[in-house]
């Protein structure tokens, strides 16, 4: 493979997000997040793991930004703790405010850029107590707790992402119940898009109000929906399904300023449209500075359902689809190499998404906010950690978001996920996906050899030549 260079002034940045590295849940004020509550489910969260101490970052601020200054990163992504700033949703928390203040000095004293995200699914769990986002009046809460971000960040914070991965809050939280807070209601699913659209909006107009300078964003988890066979009008009707409930949904509101038709149609035995008010879309559209991708896989889909396999839950908690009014459709192998999350590496799927933004939704520049792989990390005797497979999908990812900047796509910069080893959500701790390994008995921050590697690319904005095996 041939170096390749990046442009200049190109962001080489790592993501976390709060509730997945923080930790001291009940420190400073903190109240129970939707995702506290869930831990405590039987089954709900693999070994059941819970969010303390995670990566016990909320006590080791100035090593963590000392080890991205270290990797010569130049942005950290990372998200405020609703629960921290507004506990159970109420007055503003001074000492939660402190504590995202120090962080965003300490980065800027080491020059790494901020950039916040406001909501990376951790709702007071008193708002979930009222319908949670369901509920048309979370949407009201959230730009009342952005307001209070931005006034206590927004001196010194410019890039703002409202929501991370809207689909994981919304569908796989409330339909599938597979995420906090577990409900398996399709209907309150749907409502849930619509308020999550919503809150983002409103906290897009809170942001610009009090900060006209800032550079506002929300972050798609995006996927490449593909038809297990292309000339089967079955899988072709999963894909758009598909690609209706997981891109659609969310893409054309935002920049078309409409839902899609057949999407609406599809959701309306669920009652999607009657959440629907004058100007809400209007709010929804209001432009944006950027938007985030995120991008792990590819969809391979059919219409046929999988075959009854014998239900082996090892302890685990049933749960449902997040595929609402298309429970049917199934995920076949086709023998692609898989992550530990059983997910499957395909590059080009990445090439596809960022040229779908660009071709469908042109004109607004992209950011690749998260992108990485769990594997099994063994530790070598030296304590030193050889993440090749890490190493070797990043290092195609990057390569074809090069290719899409070739090909015109405006991508501005690129976010591993994850800088280090946190709580995997509903997979705890067992699933790894940092650059840097976190001991998690004795909190030890070991960079991998990917770490190293990324810094390299990072501080020669390039990718070496590699030879192939
Ligand atoms: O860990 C998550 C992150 O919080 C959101 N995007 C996907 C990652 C891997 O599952």
């Amino acid at each position: 493979m041939e170096s390749i260079s990046f442009p200049e002034g190109f962001v080489w940045g790592a993501a976390t997000a709060a509730f997945q590295i923080e930790g001291a849940t009940t420190a400073d004020g903190r109240t129970a997040s939707i995702w506290d509550t869930f831990c405590q489910i039987p089954g709900a969260v693999v070994g059941g793991d819970t969010g303390d101490p995670a990566a016990d970052h909320y006590y080791r601020v100035d090593e963590d930004v000392q080890l991205m200054s270290d990797l010569g990163l130049h942005a950290y992504r990372f998200s405020t703790a609703w629960p921290r700033v507004r506990p159970d949703a109420g007055p503003v928390n001074q000492a939660g405010l402190d504590f995202y203040s120090r962080l965003v000095d300490a980065l800027l004293e080491k020059n790494i850029t901020p950039w916040l995200t406001l909501y990376h699914w951790d709702l007071p769990q008193t708002l979930e107590d009222e319908g949670g986002w369901a509920n048309r009046d979370t949407a009201y809460r959230f730009a009342e707790y952005a307001e209070a971000v931005v006034g206590a960040l927004g001196d010194r914070v410019t890039n703002w992402t409202t929501l991370n991965e809207p689909w994981c809050s919304s569908l796989l939280s409330y339909a599938a119940g597979v995420h906090a807070p577990g409900r398996q209601e399709p209907e309150a699913a749907v409502a849930a898009v619509h308020h999550l659209l919503l809150a983002h909006g409103l906290a897009t107009a809170a942001i610009r109000s009090q900060l006209p300078e800032a550079k506002v964003g929300i972050t798609l988890n995006m996927y490449p929906i593909i038809p297990a066979d292309p000339e089967d009008p079955a899988d072709l009707d999963a894909v758009r399904r598909l690609d209706g409930l997981q891109n659609r949904i969310f893409l054309d509101p935002l920049f078309k300023g409409e839902y899609p038709a057949d999407i609406v149609e599809d959701l309306e035995p669920y009652g999607f449209s009657k959440h629907i008010r004058e100007n809400d879309l209007e709010i929804i559209s209001t432009p944006l500075d950027q938007l985030g991708v995120n991008y792990y896989a590819e969809h391979f889909v059919s219409s046929t359902p999988e075959a009854e396999a014998p239900v082996q839950t090892n302890g685990r908690r049933p749960t449902g689809s997040p595929w609402v009014g298309a429970e049917h459709v199934s995920f076949p192998s086709r023998g692609l190499p898989r992550t530990d999350m059983d997910w499957e590496v395909q590059p080009d799927g990445l090439f596809k998404v960022l040229m779908r933004v660009h071709q469908d939704y042109p004109g607004i520049p992209l950011f690749v906010t998260e992108n990485g792989a769990a594997y099994q990390d063994s530790v070598n005797e030296d304590g030193s950690i050889d993440d090749t497979e890490r190493l070797g999908y990043i290092e195609s990812h990057l390569r074809a978001c090069h290719a899409a900047i070739e090909a015109g796509v405006d991508l501005r910069g690129y976010f591993a996920w994850s800088l280090m080893d946190n709580f995997e959500w509903a997979e705890g701790y067992a699933k790894r996906f940092g650059i840097v390994h976190v001991d998690y008995e004795t909190q030890v921050r070991t960079p991998k050899m990917s770490a190293m590697w990324y810094s390299k690319v990072a501080r020669g904005n390039a990718l070496a030549a590699t030879v192939a095996p």
